[in-house]
């Protein structure tokens, strides 16, 4: 259905108690192929004594071992490939910081699937064949380019496939082309309303402009209104990993109201990122993630590290499958500064309720002595940097207060020029922790 309110209306609203009939049904289906055709699960099971006969009700999933990023590395490149090698038609991969990258491998089946998750994800966004896509996320290894592009293209959207760079030129296009929706990381959205505003292009007057899918990192609520604010559109979060597919995995509806996640291919828990035990819904937790009919490179039970909550209850869309709230951070982002934990999300939520400052922060740790220096990088914007009133003393001492209310930590505020502070084209870079290797 092109002009109704859903993609495939038959999935997106069908009752709760049949998604889980067809969760329930796929779920034996796909432990039968991994204990089959992946020599990863089949070792994996029998470690634990598990047989695919075993798995028999829901709550029979908690049977089945988690699966973690390290799995992934360690059996780098293909080695928890479960399809036939010729069966594999597309690679990509995410870097992470350390070791072996995490890779993501296609069968056509896969690919299939995931497109169908991307035209109901920007569907979902207000994307109709009418529109114009302006997709600036990486084309490449990263999913988000390819994702977009395939969900675009199902959809019948007219696709603007700039990929990141050319940030100037980026801007004339959008306005020549007639783009409608802009899809990129929100850092880079934020960077285009800088450049435009500093190149004195208002996209509310010239641009067609009406919304942006933004993922791939986090962001806050502060910075959501910004884009929209700046951009003069409605912003819509998405999100998803390489190891499930790329962008896709759950995206807002027009209720904003969370995510909803894909069920009919998703099954989603939160567990307790320390013990791993299993959450109610409704509690924040690690989010864990199993494929219920991929199969290039299967996965069950999979440790994200994103912490997020997750509700059952009925959104107004009528969409019937369940939503996930905003990431928050990674469990593995936390910060342990002089002991405490701090997420960089934190330091954003205080950094972001200063009007004088722009979106743009970095956290700056080192350890000179025996002591943890925690250092915040602020940078004004251009109104403020033009305000001869402005008392910047008083302007960090508010800053340091409000993160010290916060985090319980005192920190260094320095307060930068405009665009002083790098911009990235893809996920933004929030820390830099000097204090590894020393003691
Ligand atoms: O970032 C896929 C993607 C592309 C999602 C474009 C959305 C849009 P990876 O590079 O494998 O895949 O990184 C996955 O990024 O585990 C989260 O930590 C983070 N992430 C992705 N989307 C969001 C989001 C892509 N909406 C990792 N909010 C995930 C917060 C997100 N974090």
């Amino acid at each position: 259905m092109v002009n109704g309110k859903y993609w495939n209306e038959k999935i997106e609203t069908l009752p709760s108690e049949e998604i889980r009939k067809h969760q329930l049904q796929k779920l034996k289906e796909q432990v039968k192929y991994c204990y089959a055709n992946s020599v990863f699960y089949h070792k994996k099971f029998e470690s634990v004594g598990l047989k695919p006969e075993d798995i028999q009700t829901f709550a029979d999933l908690q049977k089945i071992p988690f699966t973690v990023k390290a799995d992934l590395k360690e059996n780098y490149p293909y080695g928890m490939v479960a399809a036939n090698s010729d069966e594999i038609v597309e690679i990509h991969a995410s870097s992470g910081t350390t070791g072996n990258p995490i890779v993501g491998a296609y069968t056509k089946n896969d690919i299939d699937i995931w497109q169908e998750l991307m035209a109901r994800s920007i569907y979902a966004a207000g994307g109709r064949p009418w529109d114009v896509i302006h997709i600036a996320y990486g084309y490449g290894l990263f999913t988000g380019g390819f994702g977009f592009h395939y969900g675009a293209q199902k959809l019948g959207a007219r696709i603007v496939p700039i990929g990141g760079g050319m940030t100037q030129r980026q801007i004339s296009l959008m306005n020549d082309l007639g783009v409608t929706i802009l899809a990129c990381t929100p850092s880079f959205a934020v960077y285009l309303a800088e450049i435009m505003a500093k190149a004195g292009v208002d996209p509310k007057k010239t641009f067609k402009l009406k919304c942006g899918i933004f993922g791939a990192e986090p962001w806050s609520q502060q910075i959501r209104q910004r884009i929209e604010k700046e951009l003069g559109i409605e912003a819509f979060d998405i999100y998803g990993l390489t190891e499930l597919c790329g962008p896709g995995v759950s995206v807002e509806c027009s209720k904003h109201e969370g995510l909803h996640v894909w069920e009919d291919q998703f099954i989603v828990e939160t567990i307790d990122p320390d013990t791993g035990e299993s959450l109610p819904d409704g509690q924040e937790g690690e989010l864990v993630f199993t494929a219920l009919c991929k199969t290039g490179l299967p996965v069950l039970r999979y440790r994200t590290r994103d912490i997020s909550k997750v509700t059952r209850e009925k959104c107004a869309c009528g969409r019937t499958h369940a939503r996930m709230l905003r990431v928050t951070g990674r469990s593995d982002d936390m910060l342990i500064i002089r002991g405490v934990n701090v997420f960089p999300s934190q330091i954003e939520f205080a950094v972001m309720q200063f009007s004088e400052l722009a979106s743009q922060y970095l956290i700056v740790l080192d350890r000179p002595g025996a002591l943890d220096t925690f250092l915040v990088k602020v940078e004004l914007t251009e109104q403020a940097q033009n305000n001869t009133q402005l008392d910047i003393a008083k302007l960090k001492y508010s800053i340091q207060k409000r993160i010290h209310i916060i985090t319980g930590l005192s920190a260094d505020i320095e307060v930068v020029k405009p665009n002083e502070l790098p911009r990235t084209e893809g996920k933004a870079k929030r820390v830099l922790d000097l204090r590894k290797g020393k003691m």
